[in-house]
């Protein structure tokens, strides 16, 4: 061969190389698959996923291209170990379709065409692989079928079809004989709690709406002469019974005001907050310390603006702020 040809081939050779690994989505070999979620970690880098971590947003979904792996490859113990360590207190699942060939297939965040950095697309507090896999809801929609009731309340809190646009209204009619389901900190798969979910997901339920229409404060004068009141709820006083129902988390208003209206201060207090809101009042929900038995005891309760006027709102009673932390010993954090 001589000299002229040997270069030829060569620029030939090189040309191609170049065109190859300048291709979008080319990879060279050693660029590795470090969490072995079929993204390799240049590629993880653009999208901005974790190259540790087969599902950077924990939604149960892997982050790349659905993976059909054999039950017992070594990657898939691999996957497993990386999830496994980062949910050590839990069992945590990915979400998989078992296959017949004793393969596994693990459902990837790119083919379903949900981000794999945000759990929960139209912020309905359910994630986007329960709405698609498990309920079949609109993951963009926070209300899918359109009755009114937001998916979240519709399934967990009513056990409704959030597929099916009838039942919502028959439901209405039926207010307030209505029994709601004990929400679990588990339900929708968006982890954990905080007064502010818990308050969001209450104030688009239709429920809380038609309760807050229905309530009132009435008002009195204790011996002092200072003006306190008290909340009425569809008629009856807001809160009825100290105790706790026994479910192991916090109830949430929906669940208090259709079973009893009994409740701890957390409980009270979160129902008391989210119909104040609903009738758009300005209030918030307080944490803090009280004198209980020569102690400090931990207490929740509610600060409201009337009129101008700020009230503390504590199990259905209402007091003038001015001067009372100061009498009682109260300690907001
Ligand atoms: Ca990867
Ligand atoms: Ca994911
Ligand atoms: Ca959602
Ligand atoms: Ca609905």
């Amino acid at each position: 061969m001589n000299k002229k040809v040997k270069i030829t081939i060569l620029i030939i050779v090189s040309t191609i190389i170049y065109i190859v690994i300048s291709q979008e989505g080319f990879y060279p070999f050693w660029d590795l698959d470090h969490d072995k979620d079929g993204l390799v970690n240049s590629r993880e880098k653009e999208l901005g996923t974790l190259i540790n971590d087969p599902d950077s947003d924990d939604d149960g979904l892997i982050d790349g291209y659905n993976l059909t792996l054999n039950m017992n490859s070594k990657r898939l113990e691999h996957i497993r170990t990386l999830i496994d360590r980062k949910y050590p207190e839990q069992e945590f699942e990915l979400f998989s379709i078992d296959n017949p060939d004793n393969s596994i297939t693990l459902i990837g965040e790119l083919d379903l065409d949900t981000d794999p950095l945000e759990i929960d697309a139209d912020g309905d507090y359910i994630s986007d692989a329960i709405e698609i896999i498990v309920l079949k809801t609109n993951y963009q929609k926070i209300d899918s079928d359109g009755d009114g009731f937001d998916d979240f309340n519709e399934v967990y809190t009513w056990s409704l079809d959030p597929n099916n646009p009838e039942d919502g209204a028959q439901f209405f009619l039926q207010f307030p004989n209505v029994e709601a389901r004990h929400w679990s900190l588990n339900d929708g798969n968006v982890h954990g709690y905080s007064d502010w979910k818990y308050e969001e997901i209450s104030l688009r339920d239709p429920y809380i709406s038609w309760l807050a229409e229905r309530s009132e404060i009435k008002w009195d004068l204790d011996n002092e002469g200072n003006r306190i009141g008290k909340f009425y709820v569809n008629g009856e006083l807001s809160a009825l019974e100290y105790g706790d129902e026994g479910h192991g988390s916090i109830d949430q208003p929906s669940f208090y005001f259709s079973h009893r209206r009994m409740g701890v201060c957390v409980d009270s207090s979160l129902a008391n907050v989210v119909i104040l809101k609903a009738m758009g009042l300005q209030t918030r929900q307080i944490h803090g310390r009280i004198p209980f038995e020569g102690e400090l005891t931990g207490h929740a309760w509610v600060e409201v603006t009337i009129e101008g006027h700020e009230y503390i709102v504590n199990f259905g009673a209402l007091f003038l702020k001015e001067g009372f932390y100061e009498k009682n010993g109260w300690i907001p954090n």
